[in-house]
């Protein structure tokens, strides 16, 4: 196995879809935001040529918007050559299960969901805890734009242009302590506006994940805030949620409120619910089935017939360093 620490990685093959957005994610993120509450007016822009940053226009008028969704990604595949998917889709078919356990539900259920205010508590073994706004995130960290494949752990998988910055960047600014191992994300519990947090479910809320401290550190792993340029719909998580494109869907928890630098591997929902069937890691992994099905190919949304799942999801050359002598068929 090729080692390749995260300095190493050529940025070329990492962020080929790189576009900064810090000045423009702020701004749309906040426009819209008033606009799902009833706004007026209409403008938008066209796409920010690469390199430069996104024009700062102030999208008030939501339908407008989405009529010129396509028109904020900067690139129209991934780096494997994959078309990205449509904004309808990406936003359409969703596993969500807070608000329902049917994708297409979810959309229609949760497109009221308050957004505004929204505190992230960072907590633990950090050196300088601390509760940080959904504003300040998008003012202190630069947004830029990353392309991944999602591959969720069914046998499906998307194509999605994130907006978003490194966990790392975050996790810095609080600085865990040397006795640090693992972080621990938790959704939120909102059971009067999530129908799927009323009553008897399937699976434990919060929503739990979580994943190693050097996993976290890892340049791929992002907290996103946006898609298509735009700031996230409460279906795709909004409006901040973890990113993990080497590893099944699951492990990327939507609506995030916690974080939580441990020493202890965190026991993760789906671990809780069926811990024969997911593991800590969720590594997508095509030679390891799941107990009820092959992992080896999947269905692209959109697509006819299904493509060969790839290690890692494609992700092997930037990520494989972190799991050197772990046996990937028992650490599923
Ligand atoms: N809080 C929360 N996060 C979640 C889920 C969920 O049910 N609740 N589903 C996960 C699963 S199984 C997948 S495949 C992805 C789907 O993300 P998307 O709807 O944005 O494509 O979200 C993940 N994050
Ligand atoms: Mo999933």
């Amino acid at each position: 196995m090729i080692k390749i620490s995260p300095s190493e990685i050529t940025p070329e093959h990492m962020f080929l879809s790189r576009r900064k957005l810090m000045a423009a994610a702020g701004t749309l993120a906040m426009g819209t935001a008033l606009a799902a509450c009833g706004g007026g007016g209409a403008s938008s822009a066209e796409p920010a040529p690469e390199g430069v940053a996104a024009p700062s226009t102030v999208i008030t008028d939501l339908p407008e918007a989405l009529a010129h969704a396509e028109a904020y990604a900067s690139q129209t595949t991934d780096e494997l050559g994959g078309a990205l998917n449509r904004y309808e889709q990406i936003t359409n078919y969703n596993n969500f299960y807070e608000f329902s356990m049917e994708k297409e539900a979810v959309a229609p259920l949760s497109k009221d969901f308050t957004l505004l205010p929204w505190n992230i508590e960072i907590t633990g073994m950090v050196n300088k805890p601390q509760t940080i706004s959904y504003e300040d995130i998008l003012k202190n960290f630069l947004q830029e734009e990353r392309i991944y494949r999602l591959r969720c752990v069914e046998g499906w998988s998307m194509v999605i242009p994130w907006v978003g910055f490194p966990v790392g960047d975050l996790l810095k600014l609080v600085e865990p302590t040397a006795e640090a191992k693992f972080v621990q994300f938790t959704t939120i519990v909102r059971p009067e506006e999530m129908p799927g947090q009323q009553g008897r479910s399937f699976i434990e809320y919060p929503y739990i994940e979580g994943l190693r401290l050097d996993e976290a550190m890892n340049p791929l792993a992002i907290f996103a805030t946006g898609m298509y340029g735009k700031p996230l719909v409460p279906a795709n998580g909004a409006p901040f949620r973890l990113i993990v494109p080497w590893k099944y869907g699951f492990k990327s928890g939507k609506s995030i409120v916690k974080i939580e630098l441990t020493d202890t591997m965190p026991v993760s929902t789906w671990m809780k619910a069926a811990s024969n069937e997911y593991g800590f890691y969720g590594n997508v992994n095509p030679a390891v089935s799941h107990p009820r099905w092959s992992q080896s190919t999947e269905r692209r949304i959109g697509e006819n017939g299904r493509r060969d799942t790839l290690p890692f999801n494609g992700y092997a050359d930037e990520v494989a360093y972190l799991y050197e002598g772990m046996d990937l068929q028992e650490n599923f």
